[in-house]
This record gives structure tokens, sequence and C-alpha cells, in this order.
């Protein structure tokens, strides 16, 4: 048998002794890290109960009207969602109006809801469940004016999920062009989504107000509509903050440099960067150039030689800590720090394009220095820079639990937040480490359990499929069912035993039956001289002959049932025996 070919199931693992005893300690390893986990560790608790208070506090809006243009019913459900359902056009427009209190609102959250009345229980109503948004609009008038609606400008927007593939960004929603849209992949993501809507100032009157919100979807994709949805605002500041753009300063180059390798530092590494310094090379002097034409998002060719290093640099302005994500390219080898510590590291030989390697950068407020570069082992040269847009917004789930008082939360309301918290936003280093080791026991587990031998066994179905008899062997005309048994002529099944396979088999050579056992000695008996003791080894039933020597063909069969059916120690007995020496 092939042993690299996988065996078709159902098959069981047949671990070595030692094999048992690995994997048992890697198993306890993983479940003791597991829990670990998930366990309370106070510095971690904490920062996340002060992250939970400025998460932002949403408001869930009530409808009051809601219409479709183009004849889509539309029903209110019990948690203030929208629900579609009737007629399907092809393109459709959501209007939806409401009242509302506060003053100094700052942003408008959308969701779009699964439900199990919708294509393949997604959110929207398209046969493969993807939606389009193309423009979302909101009007606001003071309760005290009615009718007097003024536009709510939106400008930023951010969506838990974005279709990739073309340009179906969520600020296509807010673009004022009806050929744009925003794609929520749904054909591949059949879950909830969110949107959040910056407004370009505070919004809400003090006597309260009504607004009227529009989602249309007139995109080129027939029947992209939002199947369930539901509207919340905020006056959270959150957003606001987020909307500080961060500085991305001029590129400087360095370069190049003859080089060994990656490793090879040749002087700017590790050290505070000083645009006017020199660096030897090949009796030269090496200072920093400003690079203009280098444009976020797009893969630039270098032409620097083969085995040289290139070095880039740039300045980046926050206004606050924060988190962001760099997506990177390079041909060949490339190296990132971010004040003067490496962020990530790679050392191939390969060709550029966009987003081969990420990197997580923490920012400081202030300036940040960022030095990346590049080898070229050979050929041609070239890298691809580019921040990735604002980390995901925080999952609605997780935004209204955390809104509940601690006691209040049902136990996989604590645990969604916990694990949030802990997997996507805490930068503890305790955690860092939990998971690292979770990561490499796993590992460890997995390849313990690769190198196990399996081998294959016959399984049961759960439900039998039944034999019949076939009238005149046509399997299109049954006839009564009939059961799995032994046949009359020989001893029943033991009344315990299951009647398949296995009740088979033990009745096979169940030791108060000895046919099997006389069977199988007076083969080897005719292996060894030429003829059985029953000479129709093939027929032993009452068509056969019969035995020569009855008594030896008996006890031969005993002896074998009680060596428990030791087939070598029968070929010695025989082999053994005077009568086999005589021949
Ligand atoms: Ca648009
Ligand atoms: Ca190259």
């Amino acid at each position: 048998m092939d042993g690299n070919a996988k065996l078709v199931p159902p098959v069981v693992k047949v671990p070595s002794e030692e094999q048992s005893t690995q994997l048992q300690a890697s198993e306890e390893q993983v479940a003791a890290l597991k829990s670990q986990l998930s366990n309370p560790i106070p510095q971690v608790d904490t920062a996340q109960a002060e992250w939970e208070t400025a998460l932002p506090k949403w408001k869930v809006l009530v409808p009051q009207t809601f219409t479709a243009q183009a004849g889509t019913t539309l029903e209110l459900l019990e948690d203030d969602s929208i629900l579609a359902s009737g007629k399907n056009p092809d393109k459709e427009t959501y209007e939806i109006t409401t009242s509302l209190t506060g003053t100094n609102l700052t942003a408008i959250r959308l969701e779009g809801l699964t439900h199990d009345s919708l294509p393949h229980k997604g959110a929207g109503r398209s046969g493969n469940g993807n939606v389009v948004l193309t423009e979302f609009e909101v009007e606001i008038a003071g309760a005290n004016q009615p009718e007097s609606w003024q536009p709510v400008a939106f400008t930023r927007a951010w969506a838990d999920h974005e279709q990739e593939d073309g340009d179906f960004q969520i600020g296509n929603a807010i673009d004022g062009k009806l050929e744009t849209g925003w794609a929520t992949e749904g054909q591949k993501k059949r879950e909830n989504r969110q949107a959040v809507f910056l407004a370009e100032t505070l919004f809400g009157y003090a006597e309260g107000s009504k607004l009227r919100i529009r989602l249309k979807h007139q995109s080129q994709q027939a029947q992209h509509q939002f199947g369930r949805l539901r509207l919340a605002v905020t006056s959270s500041s959150a957003y606001t903050e987020k909307e500080i753009p961060l500085k991305l300063q001029d590129w400087y180059s360095l370069g190049p440099f003859p080089t060994e390798g990656l490793s090879q530092n040749h002087g700017p590494e590790g050290a505070p960067i000083d645009l006017q310094q020199a660096f030897p090379s090949g009796g030269k002097e090496l200072k920093w150039a400003k690079e203009t034409k280098y444009v976020d998002g797009q893969v630039h060719n270098l032409s620097i030689g083969d085995n040289t290093s290139l070095y880039l640099y740039r300045s980046i302005q926050s206004q606050s800590s924060r988190r962001v994500s760099l997506s990177l390219g390079s041909d060949d080898a490339i190296k990132v720090w971010l004040n003067q510590a490496q962020v990530m590291v790679n050392d191939v030989n390969r060709g550029v394009a966009a987003d081969q390697d990420q990197a997580v950068l923490d920012l400081k407020p202030g300036e940040n220095h960022l030095l990346m570069k590049v080898v070229n082992y050979g050929g041609v040269s070239g890298f691809y820079f580019s921040l990735e847009r604002e980390s995901p917004l925080v999952p609605t789930e997780v935004v209204e639990a955390a809104k509940l008082a601690a006691t209040d939360r049902t136990e996989e309301q604590v645990e969604a937040i916990r694990d949030y918290y802990r997997n996507q936003v805490s930068d503890n280093e305790q955690l860092k480490k939990l998971r690292q080791d979770l990561e490499t026991s796993e590992q460890k587990k997995n390849e313990i359990e690769q190198a196990i031998p399996t081998t294959l066994v016959m399984q049961e179905r759960d439900t039998p499929r039944g034999s019949y008899v076939l009238y005149r062997g046509q399997y299109t005309q049954r006839r009564q069912q009939v059961e799995p048994g032994t046949p009359s002529a020989l001893p029943a099944m033991e009344e315990d035993s299951s009647a398949n396979r296995l009740g088979l088999a033990r009745w096979l050579v169940n030791p108060g039956h000895p046919l099997t056992s006389r069977v199988t000695v007076n083969r080897f008996w005719q292996q060894l001289f030429g003829t059985g003791i029953v000479e129709t080894s093939e027929d032993f039933g009452n068509q056969g002959q019969r035995p020569s020597h009855p008594e030896l063909l008996d006890w031969l069969a005993m002896e074998f049932i009680e060596s428990g059916w030791d087939v070598k120690r029968m070929m010695k007995l025989m082999l053994t025996s005077a009568t086999y020496r005589q021949s």
C-alpha cells in the first residue's frame, strides 16, 4: 500500500506507546494554555474595562415610517430592524423616517443583518446574498419645523468588510454618485455587517429631531438590496478622533550599498536617523536623498544592481497613540524598523507585488521614524508600501454587550468581549507570549498526530441500508426484507451478539463452533501434505467428502483454537510431527 496516500475513512489511529504519551502531554499543554488565555489576567482585565467604557454608545433608531419606491414589502421587527420581502425589484430605494432626541450627534450606524427568510440566510436579497449600497443619504429637520429638511453630510465612513475584487469601498456610499457603491461580499460572507458614517458637523436639535434616511440600491447588479437592516446614532467622539489623519512625510533613500546580505548593517540601522549624515561605501560617501516619485499603494521598480541594499526612510506624524497596519512588497528581501525597533523581516528572493507582507505599527503621539531596507539579490528590484485603511470596527454584538453592567451580561457576552479585546485590541506582552506558546504547542500536537500511523477499518452505517429478496434477481423487484443471520444448518449467533460484521467475526471464531478452525487446519494440512484430511478442502458440507481421519482433524482444530489461532505454532506442530517426517 502507498504509505503516503491518505486512507479513505473510516480509519483508526494506531499510535505507539511513546506517541500516545507524547500526544497526551501535548494535548494537556494546549488545554492548559487555552485555559490561561481565557482565565482572568488582572492587568489585561483592567485595561479591558477601561477600553469598554470608551466604546461608543449607540442608540438604535425606531423607524416610524418605512417605504420602498419600487414595491418591496418592508416590515418592522421587534428588534427595530426592518425586514424586506415580497417583490424583489432589480433596483430599489428604501426611505425610513424616525424621531430622535439628543444633540451633538456625530455618526450613524447602518447594520445589515442576516435573516432565515433571506437567500442563503444572509443579509441581502440577491440570489447569492451580496449587497451593493450605492448611496446612503440622511436629512434632518427640527421637531418644531418638521418639513424643513437639511442634509446631513458625511465626511468619512468605515465598514467592517468591503468586497475586495473591484472598487467597492464604503466611501462609495457617500460620494454622491449612483454608479459607485459599497459591496458587502455577501456571496462569501453570510454574516451581519456594519458601516459607520461620520457626519461633517455635529447634528441634532435641542427640541428633538426628525431624520429621513435613504438607502439607494441602484447598482447594475440586480436585486443587490439589503434584506434586513437597522440604524443607530451616537454622540461618541471615537470616530471623530479616528478622522484625524496621519501625516506621512516624504521618502528619503540611501544607497545602494554592495551587500553580503540582509543582516549587514551599512550604518543607519539601530541609531536615530540623521538625514545629514554621510555613509562610506567603496571609497565614496553616500547621503540621504529626498524622493518624491514614490506613491503609496503602488509597486515601484528600483534599479540598484545585484547584491545591493537600499534604505528608505520617512517620518510619520500621529496625533495619538494608535496602531496601524502596514502592507508591504519587495524584490527581494525586506526589513522594517519603527523608531529603531525592528517590526518585520522577510529574507526572500522574489518579484515585487502588492501586499506580500504585513506589519503592525504601534505609533506614538508625535513624530515616528520608519526605516526600510530592500536587498536585491539579482536582476530587477522594487518595493510596495501602503498603510492600510482603519482597523476594523468593533463588532456590534461586542459594543452592545459592553454597554451592559458586568453583572447583566450572559456568559456568551462576557466571552465575546474578552476574546475580542484580547485578540484584536490588547498589546499586552504576557498575552502575546501565551498566544505564541499556544501556537507552538498546537503545531507540535499536529506534528505528533500526523506521525501516528492509521489503518483502515469498517464502520457500520447508523441506519442499515436493508436487504431484500429480489424477485428473479431483479433489483427493482423487491420482496420481503431479510435480516442478517447465519445459515440454519450451522449454529446460530449468540443471542447478545450484534447482527453485523463484528458479530459474524466473533461467531466464526467462537470456540463452541469448530468449523472455521477445522477448515483452516485442513488447508494447512493440504499445504504441507498435498492432500487435506478432508480432500475437498473447498467443500466441507454434505456435498464434500468425509474426513480420512476425523479424530485427527478435531484434535488439530482444538489445538488451533486453544493456541489463540496461532498459525506459526500450528505449522511447526505439523512440520515436526512424525507423520510429516515420514512422508
Ligand atoms: Ca455612490
Ligand atoms: Ca531581484
